[in-house]
């Protein structure tokens, strides 16, 4: 392991005075860090787990992989790191991304930038100075200009609420906290609950090992085969050769992907058009299915099509039928909770040791020393694995004690759910930065497009404070109000509402019901953070106190 080689924390009792702090090291953390660097700044990143990689350090369980594709999801701002870095595979797995990553921090020189096993707990705005300061759990004190919570979207791991989960006598395992090690299933009985991308991602491969698995199903997702493949030489020299192109044309669309443009109402073509169009996209990519026809996301109707495509699909590799209606989505329009793309997830229920349990049903109703109970029995298991997802785009924000002028409170301000100017600012936090924060494309697109465009922002608004001598940035009231209204009506004008989603919050209990990404697109995003930055801020306050 290379933990050795990044400087580990030690506790201060000395305030430590910086230009920039950056919470968490993930791939926008490091890549804020060297940004900031860039501008001269004094920056340092703090990260709560024992090595850099974010999401990709902490999520290790069996088939973790990215399902945008690896030359895609990757940095585009070196073209030298660009050309000299190979993928292996067309999908890249979390050991690889997690080797890039460390690559990046090595070949830019970032590792002495960060302080590993450091979590952040609380940070408090000095309106007098403009300055925040900022305490770890081990109580180390920061004193920051700048302060980017570059925390993730997907952080903050959840357990469902049901009794008794500490009373389990077997293993438990969380998808987001997966033992470093690995772990053995062979010959053992094991219980999955939730089918999300990290469940439906992990099935297939305990399903190899245990003797016996059951899986929990709440609700039914969509899935469709990600038709992994080995990259080869020829592919990936082509597209290093117009890797310049084809990094714009993602940054201009919609999801962070270039597709094809739809130009046409799903409803519009007669049916076996409309089938030959889907078969087209299928085993493609994540979004070919939702990008095909103009209305897929924002007409019930044509939503409906693929929908009843994918279910098709789903009844035409399932044996058992029972199984196959068990497991068709029919609760939520397709791509309003997150779709995903499997390996073979669905043809494992064709296995004689595989087991679909329908909580719709028999919901849980305790988890024993022996396993789970439904309202129907008890399932007797030796290991509980919760693929139960996540308190999204809010959670590590909340977790962390953020008061901004006057004392306030962030969690007081996201009271009704989070509001925010261009999911970057929150007014009233001055100098604060949301990487990929609620209000912003992030969690609706290829992540490694929306980070990069959010820390170029975030870097470039701060050099531009600096170059008039102002040292306070800080978003308006107004623009915040504007933000989060356009936010909401594009989101009402579309169907994601319609689903008990993450984006939504619906998978935390007492959570606001709010749509929390922004669906105008990824290019349409930078666009107009482009203009704003072009016109000057405007929306932004910049002062020195
Ligand atoms: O979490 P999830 P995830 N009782 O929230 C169920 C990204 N990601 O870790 O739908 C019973 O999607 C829950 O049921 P329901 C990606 O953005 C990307 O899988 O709430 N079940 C659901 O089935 C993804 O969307 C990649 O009814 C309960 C599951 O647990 C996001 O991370 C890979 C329950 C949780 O699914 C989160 O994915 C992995 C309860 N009390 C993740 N509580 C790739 O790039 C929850 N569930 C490939």
């Amino acid at each position: 392991m290379t933990d050795t080689l990044v400087q580990s924390t030690r506790p201060d009792t000395a305030v430590r005075r910086v230009d920039a702090l950056v919470v968490g090291a993930g791939l926008s953390g490091l890549y804020m860090l060297h940004r900031f660097r860039g501008l001269g700044l004094d920056a340092v990143v703090l990260e709560a787990g024992s090595d850099i990689g974010g999401t990709w350090f902490w999520n290790r369980y069996p088939g973790a992989r990215c399902d945008v594709e690896s030359m895609e999801y990757s940095y585009s701002f070196s073209p030298e790191l660009e050309q000299e870095w190979d993928w292996s595979e067309k999908y890249p797995t979390q050991p690889e991304i997690l080797r890039y990553v460390h690559h990046v921090a090595d070949r830019f020189g970032l590792r002495d930038g960060v302080r590993l096993d450091t979590r952040v707990a609380s940070a408090h705005f000095r309106d007098a100075e403009g300055r925040w300061t900022v305490t770890t759990e081990s109580g180390e004190r920061w004193d920051t200009e700048q302060l980017v919570m570059a925390t993730g979207c997907l952080s903050t791991s959840k357990l469902p609420e049901i009794p008794g989960i500490d009373r389990f006598g077997g293993r438990t395992l969380h998808t987001a906290h997966w033992p470093h090690e690995g772990v053995d299933f062979t010959g053992r009985r094991v219980a999955v609950i939730g089918t999300g991308s990290s469940g439906i991602q992990a099935i297939p491969l305990i399903a190899d090992e245990a003797a016996d698995l059951t899986v929990f199903q709440r609700t039914a997702n969509f899935s469709m085969p990600a038709n992994n493949a080995p990259l080869s030489d020829e592919a990936q020299a082509q597209r290093k050769q117009n890797y310049r192109e084809h990094r714009r044309a993602a940054r201009e669309s919609g999801f962070g992907v270039p597709v094809p443009e739809a130009t046409r109402s799903a409803l519009e073509v007669d049916p076996e058009e409309r089938r030959a169009q889907y078969e087209s996209t299928w085993g493609r990519n994540l979004v070919g299915l939702l990008t095909s026809y103009t209305d897929s996301i924002v007409d019930a109707a044509a939503n409906e099509t693929a929908a009843d495509f994918v279910r098709d699909k789903i009844r035409e590799i399932v044996d058992d039928p029972e199984t196959a209606e068990t497991l068709c989505p029919r609760d939520h329009p397709f791509g309003t909770k997150r779709p995903c793309l499997d390996s073979g997830y669905y043809a494992t229920f064709n296995r004689g040791h595989v087991h679909l349990v329908d909580l719709k049903k028999t919901p849980l109703t305790e988890v024993t020393e022996r396993g789970v109970r439904t309202t129907e029995r008890e399932y007797e298991v030796d290991d509980l694995v919760f693929a139960t997802g996540f308190d999204a785009m809010t959670g590590s924000l909340a977790a962390i004690d953020i008061r901004g002028r006057a004392g306030r409170a962030l969690t007081d301000k996201w009271a009704g759910g989070p509001v925010s100017h261009l999911g970057l600012q929150v007014a009233g936090f001055p100098n604060l930065y949301t990487i990929t924060g609620p209000g912003s494309p992030s969690v609706l697109s290829n992540m490694m497009v929306s980070i990069e465009q959010h820390v170029d922002f975030v870097a470039d608004a701060v050099h531009h404070a600096h170059q008039r001598g102002d040292t306070v940035v800080e978003s308006t009231e107004e623009a915040e109000r504007a933000w989060t209204d356009h936010v909401r009506e594009v989101g009402d004008y579309t169907l994601y509402p319609q689903a008990d989603s993450w984006y939504m919050g619906a998978n935390v209990p007492g959570k606001p019901r709010v749509f929390m990404a922004y669906i105008g697109g990824v290019g349409a995003y930078r666009q107009h953070c482009d203009q704003l930055a072009a016109d000057g801020y405007p929306g932004f306050a910049f002062s020195a106190p």
